[in-house]
């Protein structure tokens, strides 16, 4: 019940907000006919327009009483919701990571190796996205989860790079048969796309730059897999790379975002007709992909085949804006960063921040999945969590510009 309490906001964001973090970041009066006229989403429809009718008739007795119903619709329609999760706050010995160099400015993606090393991609900047740090280049940091009070370390990065212009976003590592560690990472330098491939040189704590790579079909990258040493899987967020064509791809829901297998030898769309495709990651037994459509509020699981070309085989249906995708290697569950109020992360307002919200996945393959919130807050402790990533239950929870958290499960 104190978990309600905590977390009203996030309840009722789950049902007022819907219009709102959904379709479109910026519900203006257009935008919110639009997405009346997206059928799919009636509940939403029904909501806008109703609220449309009651400011246009503020004082009917009639309009009023529309209203109360509106509203006694969405309260039941939320706790509904809540109670098709089941709710576990994690035992989260909560501590914040701020006192660790460079993390007060957001991770917005971690990856995490098997023996407790973990990657954070920090200073993520994006056109409309708010920063706490709009000057400073973004980098990678590396932390130790074995020991006891772990602390996060910038990785030195070799000459030649071009660190002023570092953008990270997604990342992913890769193991090679001859166990050299390759880190790839999304980058938009100057708001373009490339992705970089570095190799991780653990007694130097340096990435060595290998590999810049920049393709027609690699137009709006979000995150990646790492499927070999200079071969991966890439979620393009939008079809379009031009601003102004994205927010109109958005705007009118067009359905052009894919994913893309890339390999020296061969680039080609694998997954297409994503909203938004974001948070990518691959099952522990390397047989299935499971891709986050962020603005559909889905993961997509999608059966890989050996000519790399993807399947969809199911999708699991949530009620949030799902961002990054990581896998707990022991058991195979899904841990998922989630934004409960996209429009709060545009719009930034420091006295009504972004809250945050993971959800945990388990047997996603299953009839029946298990859905799980292990951690919620209202922005209060952290705000805008993009990414949770586990390693012997130990919870990193990182975010798009706010700082990061670590937790024990
Ligand atoms: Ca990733
Ligand atoms: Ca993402």
């Amino acid at each position: 019940m104190l978990f309600v309490f905590d977390n009203l906001e996030i309840i009722l964001e789950k049902s007022f907000g819907e219009v709102l973090k959904g379709k479109i970041g910026f519900c203006g009066l257009k935008e919110c006919v639009m997405i009346w006229l997206n059928l799919s989403h009636f509940y939403s429809s029904f909501l806008v327009f109703g609220s449309i009718i009651c400011l246009q008739n503020l004082h009917s007795e009639t309009t009023g009483k529309v209203l109360c119903l509106i509203i006694c619709c969405a309260v039941w329609s939320a706790l509904k919701t809540i109670n098709k999760q089941s709710i576990v706050i994690v035992a989260c010995s909560e501590t914040t990571l701020e006192d660790s160099a460079g993390l007060e400015a957001g991770a917005d993606d971690i990856d995490i190796l098997p023996n407790g090393l973990a990657f954070f991609s920090v200073g993520l900047k994006c056109p409309g996205l708010h920063s706490f740090s709009p000057d400073k280049p973004g980098g990678i940091l590396m932390m130790d989860l074995k020991e006891e009070n772990p602390r996060a370390l910038e990785l030195r990065i070799s000459r030649g790079f071009n660190l002023a212009s570092f953008n990270p976003h997604g990342i992913s590592t890769f193991i090679d048969r001859d166990d050299t560690v390759y880190l790839f990472v999304v980058n938009h330098p100057e708001f373009k796309n490339t992705v970089e491939i570095f190799k991780f040189e653990e007694e130097e704590n340096s990435l060595l730059h290998l590999k810049t790579i920049k393709h027609e079909l690699l137009p709006s990258v979000n995150d990646i897999i790492a499927v070999g040493p200079a071969h991966f899987y890439a979620t393009n967020d939008h079809y379009f790379s031009d601003p102004f064509l994205k927010y109109l791809e958005t705007y009118l829901n067009l359905h052009w975002a894919n994913v893309v297998y890339y390999s020296p030898d061969e680039v080609k769309v694998v997954a297409e007709g994503f909203d938004a495709a974001n948070g990518i990651n691959i099952s522990p037994d390397k047989k299935y992909i499971y891709v986050a459509d962020i603005l559909a509020h889905e993961i997509h699981v999608l059966e890989k085949h050996p000519n790399m070309n993807l399947t969809q085989l199911k999708v699991l249906k949530l009620d949030t804006l799902v961002d990054n995708l990581s896998i707990d290697p022991s058991s195979g569950d899904i841990f998922v960063g989630c934004h409960p109020n996209g429009q709060k992360l545009f719009v930034y307002d420091p006295n009504n921040p972004p809250s945050s919200e993971v959800l945990r996945i388990q047997n996603i393959l299953s009839e029946k999945p298990t859905v799980t919130t292990v951690y919620a807050n209202n922005g209060s402790v952290l705000q805008g969590s993009s990414v949770a990533s586990v390693y012997d239950r130990k919870l990193l929870i990182g975010t798009l510009y706010h700082r990061a958290l670590y937790c024990e499960l």
